[in-house]
């Protein structure tokens, strides 16, 4: 009778079907790299040293009822101006570290992660500093495609484990013009271990 409608349906149905089996929940849609701000006049030398997480948000990060724990990442400038960059977290009790080089992309302030091809299906990984005084804080984006999703996510940094309620704020509002909502962000909880070693 109506041919074209069951087909309709049917390919409908279909594609309904196929996006509940996949393996991945819906994301949120990435802004685009050149719409996130970027640090002016970004200072390589004094963005280095150790900085606390002192907030996350990203479109696969959910606030969980079990806490989540700060940890650090140190950039320590190579020869080259890349970054030698370590996060050191808590994990079943022992202190791990992760280590990864961020090379200097079109911008200052901008870099891509080096060696992707070590890092099985990551297909691109981008880092935009957006804001920092250097000394006290900073706000950074980062952005990835992985197994062909696009991932993205901000930390607000922190040179102490706290930082003034205004900085948070700012920060929440950050991650809320990313397209992030409340369910998305979260501050992790200060600890001792690990993360003040150096
Ligand atoms: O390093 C990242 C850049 C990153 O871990 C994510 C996005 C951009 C991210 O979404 N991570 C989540 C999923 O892998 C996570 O749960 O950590």
């Amino acid at each position: 009778m109506f041919p074209g409608l069951l087909c309709l349906g049917l390919t409908l149905l279909g594609a309904l079907q196929a996006q509940a089996q996949r393996s991945t929940p819906d994301l949120l849609p990435a802004p685009p790299l050149l719409r996130v701000p970027l640090q002016p006049d970004f200072q390589d030398d004094q963005f280095q040293g150790k900085w606390y997480v002192l907030g996350l948000g990203g479109n696969a990060v959910k606030r969980e009822r079990g806490q989540f724990t700060m940890y650090t990442t140190t950039y320590d400038l190579l020869e080259d101006q890349s970054y030698n960059v370590t996060s050191t977290l808590l994990r079943d009790g022992r202190c791990v570290h992760w280590i990864r080089t961020f090379v200097p992309s079109f911008r200052p302030g901008q870099f891509n992660l080096g060696n992707i091809k070590s890092y099985p299906g990551l297909q691109s990984y981008a880092v935009r500093v957006a804001a920092t005084d250097y000394t006290r804080y900073a706000i950074v984006f980062f952005k990835k495609t992985f197994n062909n999703e696009e991932y993205f996510k901000t930390t607000l940094y922190g040179r102490s484990k706290e930082l003034t309620p205004a900085l948070k704020e700012n920060f929440v509002r950050f991650a809320k013009s990313l397209g992030l909502t409340d369910d998305h962000i979260l501050f992790p909880v200060p600890i001792d271990q690990c993360i003040d070693e150096d």
